[in-house]
């Protein structure tokens, strides 16, 4: 009998410690010139991957209000990662071409 209630106590624990959703990663394509899509939204613990797709032309990924972001490059298949682990509504642009901008909105 104890032995039963300990057994269901370990399972409900195992249960709860598990996230409701694991992590996702989404991609915005860095085209020349726009970022696609323009806006995405993810959960808490999620990552948005900046894929540049057609190369040829350079650009970045920087946070609209300052501090690090990726490099600027023209290199085809360059990836930039960032991972939010706050919510609110983060803006990031291109430095040298202002119609670049993705709104990353997270819940
Ligand atoms: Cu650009």
């Amino acid at each position: 009998m104890t032995r039963k209630l300990i057994a269901g106590a370990v399972a409900i624990a195992a249960v709860a410690a598990v996230p409701a959703q694991a992590a996702q990663t989404k991609t915005v394509a860095v085209k020349n010139n726009s970022f696609s899509p323009g806006s995405v939204s993810i959960k808490k613990g999620d990552t948005v991957a900046w894929k540049w797709t057609q190369g040829g032309v350079a650009h970045n990924v920087t946070p609209a209000k300052g501090g690090a972001g990726s490099r600027t490059t023209s290199t085809k298949g360059y990836r930039f990662t960032k991972k939010f682990t706050q919510a609110g509504t983060f803006t990031y642009v291109c430095t040298i071409h202002s119609s670049m901008k993705t709104t990353v909105h997270v819940s």
